[in-house]
């Protein structure tokens, strides 16, 4: 019999510029597996899902991409090299810095009329902008960040099967940190309409479940990996209780737990063994600290075990 989610690919035609990303993952992870080096898979932000074949109109969700991209830059400071795969338009890693701030306003002219003119950054900005360049340019130069982009569901499950297929030779040495808002529910290619559909009359809009992509990713795609999903929920009586289902039927090694309205400041690390939270103080949150570098922290330990234990194995 064939699975829901061996039909869903069947069903839907992956993006055109699908090999060219293939490449490029590949070429990616084969260095840093020469070089030795851990490779972390983060998504981030949220997926669309069309209404349309031909999409005026689409569903999407709150995701912003905060925890995605700052947990990037802390994964790279921990010395992983990070395949980056994001929401078109949602944060990314260094760039965020700057996201709510006017491009223009950073920069400042000078005219001198007979010669090109002189473009800076203005001095109030110079520090925070070396702070940033600096890293951004290291993860560069070290050829340590790859970034993709997906907009929609069926964009994001045919990277994300592909990300995989290329991390899988790295075995232990690879991270999948899922912190991406997938969809939950979609229109079949085959029941959306094509065109736009008309305002004559109020549309009855049918959904139907995505297949659970964690159940081939852990069993097949990167059985020997380490695999960290996220689960998120607005009703805190639910929230262990769902992260463990997940954990039961997937046999992955983490979920991240987190609530909605609290997620910048809280989450729960749930394990097979144990679960326990990670929080910012009012204090801590309110200087600037950020949640994902305890999370990555915690991670990082975690993976640095599970390696050598599948080294001793
Ligand atoms: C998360 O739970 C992420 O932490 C957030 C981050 C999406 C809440 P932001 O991008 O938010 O910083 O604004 N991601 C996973 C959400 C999800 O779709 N989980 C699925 C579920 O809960 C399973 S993988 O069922």
């Amino acid at each position: 019999m064939v699975s829901a989610w061996e039909d869903f690919y069947a069903m839907h035609p992956p993006p055109q510029d699908l090999v060219q990303n293939e490449s490029a993952l590949k070429e990616f992870t084969k260095k840093h597996l020469d070089k030795g080096n851990k490779v972390v898979l983060v998504t981030s932000g949220g997926t669309t899902v069309p209404l349309e074949h031909n999409t005026v109109r689409f569903v999407d969700n709150f995701s912003a991409g905060t925890r995605g991209s700052v947990s990037a830059e802390y994964f790279l400071e921990h010395g992983y090299a990070v395949i980056f795969m994001y929401r078109v338009k949602s944060l990314e890693p260094f760039s965020r810095h700057f996201i709510g701030q006017k491009f223009l306003d950073l920069l400042q002219i000078s005219d001198n009329s007979n010669e090109t003119p002189v473009i800076t950054v203005s001095p109030e900005y110079t520090q925070k902008v070396a702070i940033v360049l600096r890293k951004y340019k290291e993860a560069l130069d070290q050829k340590k960040l790859l970034q993709f982009t997906f907009t929609t569901l069926f964009e994001y499950l045919w990277l994300l099967r592909s990300a995989c297929q290329a991390l899988a030779p790295l075995e232990s040495r690879a991270i999948l940190y899922l912190a991406a808002a997938v969809s939950d529910f979609y229109i079949p290619s085959n029941e959306m309409s094509v065109h736009k559909i008309h305002s004559t009359g109020p549309p009855t809009i049918s959904l139907q479940l995505v297949p659970k992509i964690l159940a081939p990713l852990v069993s097949l795609w990167v059985p020997k990996a380490f695999v960290v999903s996220f689960k998120l929920e607005t009703d805190e009586s639910l929230l262990i209780s769902k992260a463990r289902t997940a954990l039961n039927k997937y046999h992955h090694n983490l979920v991240i737990a987190n609530m909605l309205q609290t997620r910048k400041q809280q989450v729960i690390i749930v394990s097979k063994e144990t679960d326990y939270i990670l929080s910012l103080t009012n204090e801590q949150l309110n200087i600037g600290d950020e949640i994902e570098q305890l999370i990555v922290s915690d991670i990082v330990e975690k993976h640095t075990k599970f390696i050598w234990s599948k080294e001793v194995n």
